[in-house]
Formats: structure tokens, C-alpha cells, sequence
């Protein structure tokens, strides 16, 4: 633990009279030690710019971490995290304690392939603990580490939680609070509490954060913190550190009776900007040999007048530029996905009065912020809160309506068993429109959304549907709202490509559609990688003369049974594919996916699915880059496409004992060098370390 004397100065300090930059002199906390109190304003102003003009380049979490700065600071300048253990929830608002922590020179590559992760990341750095993405998980694991090394006599391993007013609610979270309040050790969660989610925190507990914020000052109720402090088992140290909280210490204490009555005492609410203040009752709170809530106001965006302005719109901006204090950002050639989602919703809800929309704490990120604007009755923001959201929406659908659950396929994971039970075994009608299917880009493998199909396929009565353009999206829409049972609609975090021919042929449940025709060889595609696969086709053409066609499966379930039996077993006489290479193509992992699907189809109907290949996500955890430079190194990319299809055809051109027609070529050879090599190698997932 760092000691100060009453001046602020640290004895023995080697950076006392440090000029100019500070940062550039901190490669660890062990510096950042050496600094006197009085510097660590700087050094906050230093963090924040640093995170700005990263952020302005490579996209980030920008508002939530300009919020931290301080905290962050106070925290390693408090505890040793190379012994005592910090866990960051979501880990969202980690950027300064990436650059404190030996990251400072590589905080550039932020989000960028082979660059630093945007999240905790335990392959990067010993100070990351867990690779998080997801809220409501860090109280659950400390208190784990916390059991583990209070089994081991290890109690001197100080356990720090840092979580935001929107995770704490959740029912993880809560439910976590519930055991770790029984332990009779240390045990500290600091609830950071800048009363935002990415949009303003919903709830009734964010009410009461609201009203400790409104009815306590930072200076109003140093009695009752003597009264609270003196019962705290302290020793001789409760002199000190009372003498701190009266004399340097602009916080309150005070009971909310939340946290109170499940085992924690309760001290705040501290201004999260005043260094000095945090490192005080830090370093107070850190001796109490009980679970502890800290509770710190801060200002999300805090020394960025557009983010404080607009938080939720630069919670995690795309990389921008500022011109003169004015934000702006590239423009986009072709919509969103979830733009498009959000169009074809609200014209939906025009013509069907029972539509009512559900979020959990996502609505600009999921498109409902736009719902919300033309039908602010009909859309409930739930916050952090996925299972609830599910089991609600089930409610809602048992009335009559038709809850349709925007949500991105990475946190529907937190709600399956809702799915499973309260929507799926009930048959209730609603729909699940899963963004963020697939790879997601730069924030990397805490947040790719490749198993939805995987562990919605096997749930009876369950529709799954994947359009591959904007048409096929408002079709698909359509189609579930008519149906009286469950359905899904996948699509990604991209650009919806431009109509492609034939989508739009009747959406008929179970049916997919051709996109181009082809003899050599198919293409069965899923949603988004349609576009892929017809690029790969005209590739194939152009380059080899090699005729492959594509067909938009639409759907993961039901399957168009009679096309699969038709293309895998005696070739399809319009295409005149004749058992040659069937692809299919999934944005998802291959285990479990629509091709796994495919495949379970030819084994009920003994077809000799020989000439099948699944091309989908690998068995690995692919890293942060660009969803293009990913999709490329899962060889989804149209030249990864086009690839598997010549490889394919190689194959076949070597005289086989099958009743299969060989290929006439090697189309191989007419291929430029560069569609030759084989995929991109992923990166491996790094070896789980114990701390
Ligand atoms: C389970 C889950 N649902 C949704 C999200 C998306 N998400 C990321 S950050 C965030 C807001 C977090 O708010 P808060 O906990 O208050 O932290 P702050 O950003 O304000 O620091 C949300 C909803 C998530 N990461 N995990």
C-alpha cells in the first residue's frame, strides 16, 4: 500500500519534478507510485487526451473511460494488482489501466489486428485477470477468487471489482452481491456510477442511485462517517485514516439500504474526479476486513465536450475526426443492417398494431432508438437485463402482442434458458431479431455472435431465418409476423450489400431462393455471406470459367429439404450440377451451424454427402481486426469462397472411385497467385494462466 506524508508527497519519489508529459514516464504502476499526489491531476488530463486521439483513430469505447481516469489512477496508486486482484466489469472502461499497466507504446494498435484488445485481455498483460465483454460477470468471479484464496490462507490478496451502475443491476450481478456479501474477508466493489448505461441506466435501482446522488453532497456527512468508520474493526489505524476522511476526503457516507441488507457496508457517494479524495478513502475502505460498496460518481465523458454533451452517441464511436471541436465521421456507402432492421420495424408496427419492441439496455445500438422516436409506447428499454427482457417478452406474447426482441447474438447467449422455456416449450409467437451475428469486427472474440444458431436449432417449433440483403430482411419480417410460433432473424454488423438478383422470389417458409445459376459447382450460402458468395462465383467465372452457383439457403430451420437432397444427391438437372462440390456458407461457427444442419439431412436420407464442404467459422477464438480482415482469416471472404471451390473441383479433377463426373479442369491454374494460398492462419487462442 502506498503511504503520503501531509504535504502529498510520497517518501523516496525518483519523478518528483517531472516536466512536461507524465504519461511518457509511467511504464508501470511501480512509476506511477513514485508520482507525487499533486501530479496525478496532470496525469489524468495526460490519460484522457491519450484516449482521445487514440479513440478519434482507431474507434473505442471513448466516454466510459474518459470517466475513469482518476479511478484508475487512485486504484493502482492504492493497491499492488500484480498481487491483489482488480475485475473490471464488461471491461469496457479499461483504456487507462491498459496504458498504466505497460501498454502505453501499443495503446495505438488499440482494436486493430494484432493490436491491443479493447477489453481485458489475460494473453496481453498479468494485470488482466479475465477477457471480458459481457456485464454483470466480475462480481461472481471475485467472489470465487476471493473463496479460493481465503481457502488457501491467502487473505492478504486484496480483491478490488470495479462495476458500472447499469452492470450492478443485472441479475448476475445482484445475484453475485447476494453470496459475496456472507464473506468475512476483504472484499471491495466500487460501483462507478456515472448514472449512465450506453443510453441513460433504466430501472427502478437506477432511481435510487439517482436520489443518493440528489439528496447527499460530497461534504455533507462527515458525522456519519466517523459513526460508520468507528465500527470497523480498523486497529490503530482508525485514527488516521478517520483524521483523512475529515481532513482530505470530500465524501459522504451513508447507508443505502440495498447493499446494507445484503452484507456490505456502504460508503459514498465520492466524487470520482477528485484524486486525492479516492486515494484517501481507498486507501480507508481497503483495510476493512469485509465485503465493501464503494460508491464513486463520475462524469462519463468527462474533458471531452462532445462526449459529455452526447455520452450514449460516443460510448463507442467509429473512428472520427474533430475539426474545430466538430465530430465527424466517414460516410457509409450502403445502410446498416440494423438500419435497415430499424426501417422495416417501424413500417411493420405501422400495419400491426400488437408489435411492442424490447431491448436490454441496446436501443441505439440494436436500431430502436428510432422505434422509440416514432412509437415511444411501444418499445421497452429493460437495461442490462437479457433474461428478463426474454422472459418478459414471453409475458407480453401470452397477452396478444408480438414482442419483437431486438438484440445482438452475443448477450441473447445470457438468456437462452428463457428461450428454451419461456418461449420455446410455450410455442408463443414472437421474434428474436439477432444483430451482431457473426464476426463483429474490432470488438473482437468477447463479442462475436457465432452461436446462435448452434443453440437455437435444436429447440422445437424454433424458425430460424437469415436474409441475405435488405430485401430478404423485410420479407423475412414479414414471414414471422405471420407465423404463430417462434422466430429468429439473423444478420451482421456491416453493410447490407446492394438487391442481389433473385432475392426477390417469393419467402416462402423453408425455401431458399437461386441467385446465380451455375453448373460446376454451388454455393449454398446463409444471410450475409450470399453477397460473398456471389462475388466468389464471379470470380470463379472470370478467372477459371468456372460456373459456380449460389443459392440464399434463408433458412437455418426448417431446411429447404428438397434443394439440399437435390444438390447434394443427384445433381440439380436445371443447374446441371450433378453431384458436383456443394459449399455451404455460414457466417457461424461450423459446429452446430446450418451446415452441420445440412449434413444431418443427408445422413437421415443416406445421402453420400462426399461431395459437401462446410465452410464456416473455425474452432478457435478469432481475434480483434476489421470484420473483413476476420472474415478473410475464417476464408468467408469472396477469395477465401473462392478457394474452397477450386480446391474443391482439384480434388475431384483426381480420377475418384465414385460415380461422381470428374471435373473437366484444373481451374486451379487459371487462378491469379493470389486465390492460390491457402486461408490466412488464425491466431490461437492464448493457454488459460492461473493467478
Ligand atoms: C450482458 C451485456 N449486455 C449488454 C452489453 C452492452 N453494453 C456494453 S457497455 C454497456 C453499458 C454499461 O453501463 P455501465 O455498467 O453503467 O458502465 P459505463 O459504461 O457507464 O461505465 C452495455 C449495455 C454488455 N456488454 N453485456
Amino acid at each position: 500500500m502506498s503511504e503520503w506524508d501531509a504535504s502529498g508527497r510520497l517518501p523516496g519519489r525518483a519523478l518528483d519534478e517531472v516536466d512536461g508529459k507524465l504519461l511518457e514516464q509511467i511504464n508501470s504502476p511501480a512509476d506511477l507510485k513514485k508520482l507525487p499526489v499533486r501530479k496525478l491531476t496532470q496525469l489524468a488530463e495526460e490519460l484522457r487526451e491519450k484516449i482521445i486521439e487514440t479513440v478519434s483513430r482507431t474507434g473505442g469505447h471513448l466516454a466510459s473511460n474518459l470517466g475513469v481516469a482518476e479511478l484508475t489512477i487512485a486504484l493502482h496508486t492504492v493497491f499492488d494488482f500484480t498481487r491483489d486482484r482488480l475485475l473490471w466489469d464488461v471491461g469496457h472502461q479499461c483504456y487507462a489501466h491498459k496504458i498504466l499497466t505497460g501498454r502505453r507504446e501499443r495503446f495505438g494498435t488499440l482494436r486493430q489486428a494484432g493490436g491491443i484488445s479493447g477489453f481485458p485481455c489475460p494473453d496481453e498483460s498479468e494485470y488482466d485477470l479475465f477477457s471480458t465483454g459481457h456485464a454483470g460477470t466480475a462480481i461472481s468471479i471475485a467472489t470465487g477468487m476471493a473463496w479460493a484464496d481465503q481457502a488457501a490462507g491467502r487473505v492478504d490478496r486484496r480483491i478490488v471489482v470495479l462495476v458500472g451502475d447499469a452492470s450492478i443491476v443485472n441479475g448476475v450481478s445482484l445475484e453475485g452481491l447476494n453470496n459475496a456479501g456472507l464473506l468475512k474477508r476483504q472484499f471491495l466493489v466500487i460501483l462507478n456510477d456515472n448514472s449512465m448505461a450506453i443510453d441513460v441506466t433504466k430501472g427502478a435501482l437506477a432511481g435510487l442511485l439517482d436520489r443518493i446522488r440528489l439528496t447527499q453532497t460530497y461534504t455533507g456527512f462527515k458525522q456519519s462517517a466517523e459513526t460508520v468508520l468507528r465500527h470497523v474493526p480498523l486497529g490503530d489505524d482508525i485514527a488516521e485514516t478517520l483524521r483523512n476522511i475529515k481532513h482530505g476526503l470530500h465524501a459522504t457516507v451513508h447507508g443505502a439500504p440495498i447493499f446494507e441488507s445484503v452484507g456490505f457496508r456502504y460508503f459514498g457517494p465520492v466524487d470520482g474526479h477528485d484524486t486525492k479524495a479516492l486515494l484517501t478513502i481507498l486507501r480507508g475502505v481497503s483495510r476493512i476486513p469485509e465485503p465493501v460498496l464503494l460508491h464513486v460518481h463520475t462524469q462519463k465523458g468527462r474533458g471531452c465536450d462532445y462526449a459529455v454533451e452526447d455520452p450514449c452517441r460516443f460510448h463507442s464511436p467509429s473512428a472520427h475526426s474533430v475539426n474545430k471541436g466538430v465530430v465527424e465521421f466517414p460516410s457509409r456507402p450502403h445502410p446498416t443492417w440494423t438500419r435497415v432492421f430499424s426501417d422495416a420495424l417501424i413500417a411493420l408496427a405501422r400495419r400491426d398494431q400488437r408489435v411492442v419492441a424490447i431491448t436490454a439496455a441496446m436501443p441505439q445500438g440494436t436500431g430502436l432508438d428510432r422505434f422509440r422516436e416514432a412509437f415511444p409506447r411501444r418499445c421497452i428499454d429493460v437495461g442490462i437485463s437479457e433474461s428478463h427482457a426474454v422472459a418478459m417478452a414471453a409475458g407480453l406474447a401470452k397477452t396478444g402482442l408480438r414482442p419483437v426482441v431486438a438484440i445482438y447474438s452475443t448477450f441473447l447467449q445470457r438468456a437462452f434458458d428463457q428461450v428454451f422455456e419461456e418461449i420455446a416449450l410455450q410455442k408463443l409467437p414472437l421474434i428474436f431479431c439477432v444483430d451482431r451475428a457473426g464476426l463483429v469486427g474490432s470488438d473482437g472474440a468477447v463479442q462475436h455472435g457465432f452461436l446462435d444458431i448452434a443453440y437455437l436449432r435444436g429447440l422445437p417449433g424454433m424458425v430460424l431465418m437469415s436474409p441475405a440483403d435488405e430485401v430478404e430482411l423485410r420479407s423475412a419480417l414479414d414471414l414471422a409476423i405471420s407465423l404463430d410460433r417462434p422466430c429468429a432473424i439473423r444478420y451482421p454488423r456491416d453493410e447490407v450489400p446492394q438487391p442481389l438478383n433473385g432475392t426477390d422470389a417469393p419467402f416462402v417458409l423453408g425455401r431458399g431462393c437461386l441467385v446465380r445459376p451455375g453448373r460446376d459447382g454451388a454455393f449454398l450460402a446463409l444471410g450475409a455471406t450470399v453477397e460473398h458468395a456471389v462475388r466468389a462465383a464471379e470470380t470463379l467465372a472470370d478467372a477459371s470459367g468456372v460456373e459456380a452457383a449460389v443459392y440464399s439457403a434463408r433458412f437455418a430451420k426448417p431446411l429447404d429439404t428438397a434443394l439440399i437432397v437435390k444438390l447434394i444427391g443427384s445433381g440439380e438437372p436445371a443447374h446441371q450440377l450433378a453431384g458436383g462440390p456443394l459449399l455451404t456458407v455460414e457466417d457461424h461457427a461450423v459446429a452446430g451451424g446450418f451446415g452441420s444442419a445440412v449434413m444431418e439431412l443427408a445422413a437421415q436420407r443416406s445421402l453420400d454427402a462426399g461431395n459437401v464442404k462446410l465452410l464456416g467459422l473455425p474452432d478457435r477464438f478469432i481475434a480483434h481486426a476489421s470484420r473483413s480482415q476476420q472474415l478473410a482469416e475464417a476464408g468467408l471472404d469472396a477469395d477465401g469462397l473462392a478457394r474452397a471451390m477450386i480446391q474443391c473441383l482439384d480434388r475431384r479433377a483426381v480420377p475418384e472411385p465414385s460415380h461422381r463426373k470428374p471435373a473437366t479442369m484444373n481451374p486451379a491454374r487459371h487462378l491469379p497467385d493470389d486465390l492460390q494460398a491457402g486461408p490466412a492462419g488464425g491466431r490461437a487462442a492464448g493457454r488459460s494462466r492461473t493467478r
